[in-house]
């Protein structure tokens, strides 16, 4: 089906994919998985495997929060800047819930998830929303009043499956999905917290008409040094709660904007 990859690359991979940090690897929509964008081995195949993820560069971090690689972890390649759009997309039902698969993350990266949409207003597989306010958020998790992290406590609680609805009255149409572990082990200073963000291409059916009036925010943009939850020292005080950084999530159109 793909083609063959070298030994040298294998050795490659081998060599990488040690490395701590992480990715989605696996998307699932009802009955449907999605592979996610795989940055140690589809770079390698010629064709390379079509994915619904944008792509990335690794499976490390961004900390500079002023760059455009903190909207989908995409880097300027070929003329592109921040982000490779992916050749396809998911087609998902308004009010269905998708589960997002995470590579297995280090306990140490203790920190929220976080998701946003996008709406694009032209097709999905080519649009890159550069540094327009155009993002939403509708999903988040940070610390538990009992002191239990999103991106590891409840992650692997929950075999490494993180999931979200999609709100049940949206309008239809194509959507970037930006969802992140924003990892704060070395939070306690600015640059230091370190964002993973992950681009998934879905198309939302249903007869919904909602959509935010006002509030959509940027990446880069939305977090910058001085704001709540950036910087943040996990180590001070166990049960201090933690400001989720972003916006306030979307209602959904269930009772205001
Ligand atoms: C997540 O994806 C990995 C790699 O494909 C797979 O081994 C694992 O079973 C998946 N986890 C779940 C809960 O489906
Ligand atoms: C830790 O945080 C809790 C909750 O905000 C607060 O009540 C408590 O005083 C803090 N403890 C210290 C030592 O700062
Ligand atoms: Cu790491």
């Amino acid at each position: 089906m793909f083609g063959i990859i070298s030994a040298f690359v294998l050795a490659a991979l081998a060599a990488t994919s040690v490395e701590a940090h992480g990715y989605v690897q696996d998307v699932v929509i009802g009955s449907t998985h999605y592979t996610g964008y795989l940055p140690f081995s589809d770079p390698y195949y010629n064709p390379p495997p079509e994915r619904i993820i944008r792509a990335i560069p690794g499976n490390g971090p961004v900390t500079d929060l002023s760059l455009i690689d903190v909207q989908c972890n995409g880097y300027s390649d070929g003329g592109v800047v921040g982000t490779q759009p992916a050749p396809i997309y998911a087609t998902v039902a308004a009010g269905s819930q998708v589960a997002l698969n995470w590579t297995t993350w280090p306990a140490s990266h203790v920190g929220p998830m976080i998701t946003y949409l996008a709406e694009a207003p032209s097709d999905i597989t080519k649009w890159l929303p550069g540094t327009d306010a155009v993002w939403f958020k509708i999903a988040e998790a940070g610390k538990t009043s009992d002191g239990k992290w999103a991106a590891t406590d409840l992650l692997t609680a929950s075999d490494s499956i993180y999931t979200f609805t999609i709100p049940s009255k949206l309008k239809a149409g194509q959507y970037i999905v930006r969802h992140e572990i924003i990892a704060l082990h070395a939070a306690s200073v600015y640059p230091g917290a370190q964002v993973y963000p992950s681009c998934i291409q879905i198309e939302v059916t249903g007869s919904g008409a909602a959509f935010p009036t006002s509030g959509l925010v940027s990446f880069p943009g939305a977090y910058t040094a001085d704001t709540p939850g950036i910087v943040f020292d996990v180590y001070n005080n166990a049960s201090a709660p933690y400001p989720i950084p972003g916006p306030a999530v979307w209602t959904g159109g269930n009772s205001r904007d």
